[in-house]
């Protein structure tokens, strides 16, 4: 980790600072994907690609899982799907040239910026065990190499099959359909990293783990609580939805230590009166501490039973369990120690009851800033109970919203990409193909990374994503990968989980969502399931990016008759051929998707069902929904040292770096930066355009540092600090996760800030005096105010 751009990258790190935005979209927004898109992709691509996003007959958009509304614009598509999608439609290739050029060493020198820069893989490409450099290497070549590997396995259990989530249905089915006939339910995913501790918490307490709104429950709710999430940059075409619900009468609370730009205004770029004036989307902003969110649900719970009449006494009777329990525990909440964990006023709080009151119809919303905490599991078990108390669940209007990250990876699980599978899919596995799938639990992410580590897992494939940079502790990580015998990487483009490798790897290209996929019986389509459950086709029509490309659905089937060959059952030629053989199969084997093909042809796609949803049914272990009452916990925070989150910025989509801007926050043209309160930077002593290192500090006693990083006084909450994710994944030790779920606690990070001295080029012109931002009233004047 260098302070400065690798050795030979030309990419400069020089972050320049200004006034965070108050406001997102709008016409700059537009401005800046066309100028994006246009540097990939040319103008008449960038005309004919953006125009069939998330069409009823184009592709599903790339970037995020937010759902399309039924009344699409002629454009549906916003500043950062387009970005998304002009990544992948780019028109720079990486060729076998490009790798006979550039060493493995070479490359592992790079930022994952730079690596992403170089456009699209064309060739299946094999580095030897020795070798310096990648190699054009055949398909089948390929697939024997990665059959030799398995054979040599002493169990399939020292193979790990990950998947990011961008996989289509068809492809996830088939892959894991593939690991468990080889005998190993090793299929850790991103959402190990993401929402599964959502899914623990909902899975329990309302029987499935997906939330339970659809759009149309957004325009109908009288209060939308956003908690740990930030639409304007993740989920931009969530705040059309909220603009429609706060137009129908909704209340937004907006729950997070950052003032995000986009739940503060939102221009809508789609209407002539919202790029000029926008609309003010939040109004009640809780500037919380980071961690803090599980004592204010729990407060509010105890003001909610301490007021008459408050409590939906009807529901709580007839669909719930655990109730006496629960309220026992949130009773005995207390004021103050609430008022420590998330550093808000009391004022504060009872503007936020008043407005929990009022609502006979209330949604949360939450996304990685409740998820990535040691405590993240009860923090979304309290917002459960936050809601089953006002009868907020399986009515219009109401409900549990947690949005998801990629685009299909709800739809992965769906689809059985899980390591710990629940008994009734894999009978019913079992019933359909005729062979005995395994029933022992398979490795997770962070239990993937230890196998690794410790020699007992040695193949490592990835279906998608970039591991190495995704995963928590990357020095741990990329030690790990090393160990590995093999490396393997379905991809579409170059990233680092292809130079930090084991003995021997492959990198396998595949089709992207935007591309035309025409295999023996046609012209295919994929499916994908959006945050809401709602499943739909997405069709590719652009040129594949080269002719040697192939889908994944192929890249699974080639794989399974080389690996498997005469032992397999799985009619594996047919399904390559015709993805609509693949349709069938899924239609018999999970829940609600009987007559698939049918249901999937018609425009818009169907409705998953959801029990707790459509029915008010809860298939949980006890028939009820069920409260729960797990003790109120919250990060300490040691005396000198700030409580870490990494987060995105504006120009990325996860590990692939778009730009070195985040525009709504005021940061240019670099990505190593610390956001600090100008209060905390003046205690700890450091100013603002200095430069640190961020130390953290573990119970394991390991000093985790990464150097170099420009303070940046800005607006967050007390004692909290924020930078970019996955430059600070160095920070994450692997052991730290959340409970149950085992998610890396990527948002609260202890860190201490150790002057560093070097400073990198261009800095100091850059640096701009912050006595705006410091005379700006914050909350936390407000705050000391409201204190007297
Ligand atoms: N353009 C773009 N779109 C994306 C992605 C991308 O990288 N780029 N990634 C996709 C993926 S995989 C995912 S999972 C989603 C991620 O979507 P988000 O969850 O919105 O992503 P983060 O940037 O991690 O932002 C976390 C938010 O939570 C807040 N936060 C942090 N800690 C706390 C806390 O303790 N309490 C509260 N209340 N808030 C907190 C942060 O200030 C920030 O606003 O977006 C998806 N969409
Ligand atoms: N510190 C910290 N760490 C985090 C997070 C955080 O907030 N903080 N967030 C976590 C979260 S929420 C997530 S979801 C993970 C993300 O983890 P991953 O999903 O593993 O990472 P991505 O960066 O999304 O993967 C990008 C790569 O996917 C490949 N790709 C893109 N499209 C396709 C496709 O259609 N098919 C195939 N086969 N490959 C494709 C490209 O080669 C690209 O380089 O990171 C996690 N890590
Ligand atoms: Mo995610």
């Amino acid at each position: 980790m260098a302070t400065k751009p690798p050795k030979g990258d030309p990419v400069q790190d020089a972050p320049q600072v200004a006034e965070p935005k108050h406001a997102a979209a709008g016409l700059p927004a537009i401005g800046h994907t066309l100028r994006m898109a246009r540097q990939q992709m040319g103008v008449r691509r960038t005309a004919l690609t953006l125009l069939r996003v998330n069409q009823k007959d184009g592709f599903d958009c790339p970037g995020c899982a937010w759902p399309e509304p039924d009344h699409r614009h002629a454009a549906e598509f916003c500043e950062n799907g387009a970005k998304a999608v002009a990544e992948e439609a780019t028109l720079r290739r990486v060729t076998p040239e490009f790798f006979a050029a550039h060493s493995v060493a070479d490359l592992s020198g790079r930022s994952g910026y730079w690596l992403g820069q170089q456009g699209r893989l064309t060739h299946p490409m094999y580095l030897p065990e020795g070798g310096t450099h990648y190699e054009p290497v055949s398909w089948e070549r390929a697939f024997d190499i990665v059959a030799e590997e398995i054979a040599a396995l002493g169990s399939p259990d020292e193979a790990v099959f990950y998947t990011s989530g961008r996989t289509s249905n068809e492809a996830a089915f088939l892959y894991q359909l593939f690991a468990r006939e080889l005998g190993t339910n090793n299929l850790p995913d991103c959402s190990n990293m993401c929402h599964e501790s959502s899914g623990s918490a909902l899975n329990e307490t309302i029987g499935i783990g997906k939330g339970s709104v659809l759009l149309e429950d957004l325009y109908q709710a009288d209060l939308i609580i956003v908690a740990g999430q930030n639409p304007g940059t993740n989920h931009p075409r969530m705040l059309s939805a909220l603009e429609k619900a706060k137009a129908n009468g909704a209340k937004v609370i907006s729950v997070n230590p950052l003032p995000e730009a986009g739940l503060e205004r939102f221009k809508n770029p789609q209407t002539p009166q919202g790029l000029l004036k926008g609309a003010a989307l939040t109004d009640l902003f809780l500037q919380i501490r980071i961690g803090g969110d599980q004592a204010l649900f729990r407060l509010l719970n105890k003001l909610v039973l301490d007021t008459e009449g408050a409590v939906d006494e009807e529901f709580v009777r007839d669909h719930t369990h655990g109730f006496e329990e629960f309220a026992a525990a949130a009773r005995a909440a207390d004021w103050d120690e609430t008022l420590t964990a998330t550093g808000l006023t009391r004022a504060e709080i009872e503007r936020a009851l008043a407005m929990v009151l009022a609502s006979e119809r209330t949604i949360v919303c939450w996304a990685m800033g409740l998820t990535q905490h040691k405590h993240a599991v009860p923090t979304i078990r309290e917002v459960v109970n936050f809601l089953l108390l006002r009868g907020n669940i399986g009515r219009p209007g109401a409900g549990v919203c947690p949005v998801r990250g990629h685009s299909n990876v709800q739809g992965d699980r769906t689809m059985g990409i899980f390591e710990r599978p629940a008994p009734a899919f894999l009978d019913a596995l079992e019933k359909e193909f005729g062979f005995a799938p395994p029933r022992e639990h398979g490795f997770d992410v962070v239990r993937a990374i230890r196998a690794l580590r410790d020699g007992e897992a040695k193949v490592f494939f990835a279906m998608g994503g970039n591991f190495v940079s995704a995963s928590p502790d990357t020095e741990v990580t990329e030690a790990a990968m090393r160990r590995a015998r093999l490396t393997v990487h379905v991809s579409t483009k170059l990233n680092r989980s292809h130079v930090v490798t084991g003995a021997r790897a492959l990198i396998l290209p595949t089709l992207g969502r935007t591309e035309r996929d025409v295999q023996d019986g046609g012209e295919q389509f994929v499916t994908v399931e959006d945050s809401m459950g709602m499943v739909h086709a997405s069709r590719g029509r652009l040129k594949p990016a080269s002719p040697q490309l192939r889908s994944e659905p192929a890249i699974v089937c080639g794989l399974a008759r080389r690996v498997l060959g005469e032992r397999s059952v799985v009619p594996w030629e047919e399904f390559a051929k015709d993805y609509a053989a693949i349709r069938d199969r899924i239609a018999r084997v999970i829940p609600g998707f009987e007559d698939f093909n049918a249901r999937v042809a018609r425009p818009g796609g169907f409705a998953l069902p959801h029990a707790p949803r459509d029915e008010r049914r809860f298939p949980t272990a006890t028939g009820k929904a069920n409260f729960t009452a797990a003790p109120v916990e919250y990060p300490a925070l040691p005396e000198g040292r700030l409580l870490l989150q990494t987060l995105r910025s504006h120009d990325q989509y996860n590990t692939t770096i778009y730009g070195l801007d985040d525009r709504y926050r005021g940061i240019t043209g670099g990505r190593r930066v610390v956001l600090v309160h100008p209060e905390d930077a003046r205690a700890l002593g450091v100013a603002e355009g200095s430069y640190v290192d961020l130390v953290s500090e573990w119970q394991d006693g390991v000093e985790r540092r990464a150097p170099g990083f420009r303070v940046v006084l800005y607006p967050t909450a007390r004692g909290c600090a924020a930078a970019y994710y996955p430059e600070t994944n160095v920070l994450v030790p692997l052991d730290a996760t959340a409970d149950t779920s085992n998610t890396p606690a990527s948002k609260s990070v202890v860190v201490r800030l150790e002057g560093h001295t070097e400073t990198t080029e261009g800095v100091w012109n850059n640096r701009r005096p912050t006595e705006r931002l410091l005379s700006e009233p914050t909350a936390d004047d407000e705050r000391s105010r409201a204190h007297g």
